[in-house]
């Protein structure tokens, strides 16, 4: 080995994060050599943020493989797509069997697999690690989330539990499993983020135009809820941001232009649920609702024509509806929590995983935005029983579906009677409802389909066995294979 090889890791792509991850990295004792494809990017950084460090720099690709000492691991923060592709390929022919390549990047999951397999193909070791934080996490302690070659865990193991963010004492960074399956538990992770904050949303429109209620009431409200199960950065933010007054001391949230973006992580989540058909109704509905707002304009000239109830203010208790209200967040995320450790199950099973669910909640239970006190009983739960069908038959969540149903389904009506929005929170108690009936009336859908379509249907004392009725007393003998629906 070179005299050379110095570095414990290297890690490509000088923005933020980047940046923040080797000073993180740095903290912990762990020498990291640095590259940018714009080098002046690379001597800028050890001139000014690492001055002072461990970090040493590299002006190529070769020079940066040189500096590692092996099995050599690469951890690139690029963009994600081509870049990815791109660097990989100028990697290659410096690297040598049993090295690591790490994508910390926000790739979609399909890439991080097939990656996996043409680097396996290669005699290289391949990583997709989600990371999420921010720029704050990547700094001081994100949390992530490594899939991929598992054979590159040992090694990667003491790095990356270092810098990790601590949850009661232990890292969220744990092995989450083969192939992409990093990369897909922190799409899920953003998904659940887009549920969690689209609850918080219509929990402050129904204080606001419900109640009538001030930002700096809703303010008092978040905050007592922040000291109760509700406890997370979503809701102590929310709190922060109602107490937020603009230089002219009015609340600044007031006026900013109600058109949500998105970079399309919600997207693939509801995509992929659909995909393997598993109903995440709440992350789909956040995702939709995202798409509502952003049609303004459309919105603007319906609320002009469009009929609502009449006359309709809230008449009861204030009180008891914030009681009630912090209730049917609690209880709907409860629901898009299930619906999202569903989706893992199913996704483990289609693409061949071995997820550890308690890991997974403890992952995101420091570090990362959808952090929570919550995510320490969902952890429980898998310890407790590793096979849970679902966390919903967890005797604590069970229990606290129970306590919580009575005030949700008041919300729920309260803001369908006002007229006012609640998708996330509806959806999940429409969710609870089904999953918790018996009898569906899928019995009449698969009478439809078999009588326009000869689709067949089994007998609720029969199933397995596939009949046909001639509904009509017409028609020849049709094939239900001609047409679906
Ligand atoms: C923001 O303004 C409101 C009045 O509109 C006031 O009651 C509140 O104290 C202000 N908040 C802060 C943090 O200054
Ligand atoms: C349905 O019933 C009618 C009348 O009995 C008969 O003419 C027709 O052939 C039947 N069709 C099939 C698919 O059995
Ligand atoms: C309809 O199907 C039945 C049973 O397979 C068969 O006996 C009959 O000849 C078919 N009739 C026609 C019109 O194809
Ligand atoms: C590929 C790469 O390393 N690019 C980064 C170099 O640094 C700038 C920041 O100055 C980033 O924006 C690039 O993504």
């Amino acid at each position: 080995m070179s005299s050379e090889a110095v570095a414990d890791i290297g890690l490509i792509g000088l923005a933020v994060m980047g940046q923040n991850l080797i000073l993180n990295m740095n903290d912990h004792g762990f020498k990291v050599c640095a590259f940018n494809r714009t080098v002046a990017k690379v001597d800028h950084f050890l001139a000014n943020e690492a001055k002072g460090t461990e970090i040493v720099g590299a002006h190529s690709v070769e020079e940066l493989c040189r500096k590692l000492k092996r099995p050599r691991k690469v951890m690139l923060l690029v963009k994600a797509g081509s870049a990815v592709d791109a660097f990989i390929e100028q990697l290659l022919p410096h690297l040598e069997k049993g090295d690591i390549i790490i994508d910390g990047g926000n790739s979609h999951f399909p890439d991080s697999i097939r990656r996996t397999k043409e680097l396996e193909a290669k005699g290289l070791l391949f990583v997709g690690c989600g990371v999420s934080g921010g720029e704050e996490g990547a700094r001081y302690g994100p949390s992530l989330m490594p899939g991929g070659s598992e054979a590159a865990w040992p090694h990667l193991k003491p790095i990356f539990q270092a810098i990790a963010a601590k949850a009661d004492g232990q890292p969220c960074c744990d092995w989450v499993g083969e192939t992409g399956a990093g990369h897909y538990v922190k799409m899920v992770h953003n998904g659940i983020e887009y549920g969690d904050m689209q609850m918080i949303c219509e929990a402050y429109q129904l204080l606001r135009d419900g109640l009538g209620l001030s930002h700096a009431q809703i303010g008092d409200i978040f905050d007592a809820w922040n000291k109760e199960e509700l406890n997370s950065f979503l809701i102590e933010i929310t709190r922060d941001i109602m107490r937020f007054n603009d230089t002219d001391g009015k609340p600044l949230v007031e006026k900013i232009r109600d058109t949500a973006g998105q970079k399309g992580t919600g997207k693939w989540t509801a995509i992929s649920s659909l995909d393997m058909g598993v109903p995440v109704t709440l992350i789909g509905e956040a995702v939709y609702a995202r798409c509502l707002s952003s049609i303004k304009d459309e919105r603007t000239r319906a609320s002009k024509v469009l009929a609502g109830p009449v006359g309709k203010k809230f008449e009861g208790n204030h009180k008891q509806f914030v009681t009630y209200l912090g209730q049917a967040l609690y209880a709907a995320k409860i629901i898009s929590y299930a619906q999202g450790f569903m989706l893992l199950r199913e996704a483990a099973k289609e693409f061949n995983w071995h997820l550890n669910y308690g890991g997974i909640a403890l992952m995101w239970k420091g570090g990362c935005i959808i952090r929570s006190a919550f995510l320490g009983d969902i952890k429980n739960a898998y310890v407790s029983n590793p096979n849970i069908e679902s966390l919903m038959f967890d005797p604590f969540f069970q229990k606290a579906l129970a306590n919580a149903q009575d005030g949700w389904r008041y919300v729920a009506s309260q803001s369908v009677l006002l007229g006012i929005p609640a998708p996330a929170i509806t959806t999940a108690l429409s969710f609870y409802d089904g999953y918790r009936t018996e009898h569906l009336p899928a019995n009449l859908l698969q009478a439809q389909r078999d009588y326009f379509g000869a689709h067949t249907y089994e007998l609720l004392d029969q199933p397995g066995k596939y009949i046909h009725t001639n509904w009509t007393g017409r028609g020849g003998n049709v094939s239900s294979s001609t047409y679906d629906a």
